[in-house]
């Protein structure tokens, strides 16, 4: 449906590149709607939650760190399979294996230093929002390009 809904984040990399307003340009274009925003430096409890599934790989302990070093762009983008066209148009895990004209194909090496994070699928993408975000933070509104969007 066109009501999915995904999880955003421009990581601090991403946030001190100056790479918030090209990240929010290519979902823009693509036809997505933005339902929240905000720059957020959440606690450390708070990456350790939403990354709880990868708690026991030896790059945790990292990446947790690598999330505290600076603001984070937090968004909602909604439409129709957000989740995995998210994935898309962010790229690859590791900017290595990254297809050029994806955001880690275009701006990222490490794998440590990835610049965005995206929802795997609608129920992760549930549970983050829900991390995330007040209910009263993410928006309702009609996309009043929607009709040139969707057939
Ligand atoms: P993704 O961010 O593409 O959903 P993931 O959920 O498997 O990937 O991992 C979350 C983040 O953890 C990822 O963006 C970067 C880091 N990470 C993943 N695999 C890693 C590895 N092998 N070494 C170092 N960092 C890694
Ligand atoms: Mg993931």
């Amino acid at each position: 449906s066109a009501n999915e809904q995904t999880f955003i984040a421009v990581k601090p990399d991403g946030v001190q590149r100056g790479l918030v307003g090209d990240i929010i340009s290519r979902f823009e274009k693509r036809g997505y709607k933005l339902a929240a925003i905000k720059l957020v430096t959440p606690s450390k409890e708070h990456l350790e939650k939403h990354y709880e599934d990868l708690s026991d790989k030896p790059f945790f302990k990292g990446l947790v760190t690598y999330m505290l070093s600076g603001p984070i762009c937090a968004m909602v983008w909604e439409g129709r399979d957000a989740c995995k066209t998210g994935r898309m148009i962010l790229g690859a895990t590791n900017p290595l294996a990254s297809n050029p004209g994806t955001i880690r194909g275009d701006y990222a090496i490490d794998v440590g230093r990835n610049v965005c994070h995206g929802s795997d699928g609608v129920e992760s993408a549930k549970k983050e929002i829900a991390l995330w975000f007040g209910k009263d933070e993410v928006i309702s509104y009609k996309q009043s390009q929607f009709d040139w969007i969707y057939e």
